[in-house]
């Protein structure tokens, strides 16, 4: 979506760089890396989703399906985390996080939308492993929820989630095949070399390694996946990764 008109015009007022960001929301994490790469100063804000911080009609303004993370440059909104890392990539291109030639930026770009497209399946292993019943809403707040949320998806993962069985089996089944290919693929492509696309660090990396982080952190199984592993631990070395991911993290969520 990226650049969107919000109906909160107050963010439009802000100056410099604004980031609406949760902790422990891997869509966030990649956002703060990216922004600590460059040494782009930004301000907080930050939104807790464990207290449905982002149900509100303000928020709902900036993002208008209430997700984080949500990016406001100088008065302008940015939404979807792919399209924020990208944006920062064409503005603030000093150091490089894109390789120079051609295919390898299309193969980058591929493994971004590889993330975006599967993001529903990241958050039901994660819910229905980890956070599912404490994130699970009553029904007054499925009820303020509805009034705010357009989006059908959304609507009908919350409701599932805040039902008595919560996820269904058939959700959870489908989230972890497609995961495993997922990670096969990446598995595949680590093993011929040291970051995701070829031999530089680059938003591919930053992209996908929150959601090593998130998975681990519900125990999703990586021992089938060694490259995935030691990939993970060289990203780990890189002050982005402890700044941005390691110091927002809540501490009762983090596995190591
Ligand atoms: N495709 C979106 C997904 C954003 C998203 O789902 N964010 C999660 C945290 S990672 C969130 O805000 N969840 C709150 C909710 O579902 O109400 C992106 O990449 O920005």
């Amino acid at each position: 979506m990226g650049i969107i008109t919000p109906t909160n015009e107050d963010v439009t007022a802000l100056e410099g760089l604004h980031l609406y960001h949760a902790g422990q929301s891997n869509c966030s994490m990649r956002v703060r890396m990216v922004l600590e790469e460059k040494s782009l100063e930004w301000t907080s804000h930050h939104i807790d989703l464990r207290k449905a911080e982002n149900v509100t009609p303000e928020y709902f303004g900036i993002h208008p399906k209430g997700l984080v993370p949500a990016l406001v440059h100088d008065g302008v909104v940015i939404i979807e985390s792919t399209d924020i890392i990208n944006y920062l990539e064409e503005r603030f291109p000093e150091p490089a996080l894109q390789p120079r030639d051609e295919a390898s930026r299309q193969q980058m770009q591929e493994w971004l939308h590889l993330a975006r497209d599967n993001h529903l399946h990241v958050k039901a292993y994660m819910f229905a492993h980890q956070i599912g019943k404490r994130m699970a809403k009553t029904d007054a707040e499925l009820a303020i929820y509805r009034n705010l949320q357009n989006n059908e998806e959304l609507l009908a993962f919350h409701a599932e989630n805040s039902s008595a069985e919560g996820l269904s089996e058939e959700r959870l089944a489908t989230a972890t095949n497609v995961l495993d290919d997922c990670f096969t693929k990446l598995e595949q492509a680590l093993r011929e070399h040291e970051w995701i696309v070829g031999d530089a660090f680059s938003l591919a990396d930053i992209t996908w390694v929150p959601l090593y982080v998130t998975l681990n952190n519900a125990r999703f199984p990586f021992n089938p996946y060694p490259s995935v592993l030691r990939w993970k631990d060289a990203v780990r070395t890189r002050p982005s990764y402890r700044i941005a991911v390691l110091d927002w993290m809540p501490k009762d969520l983090i596995r190591d």
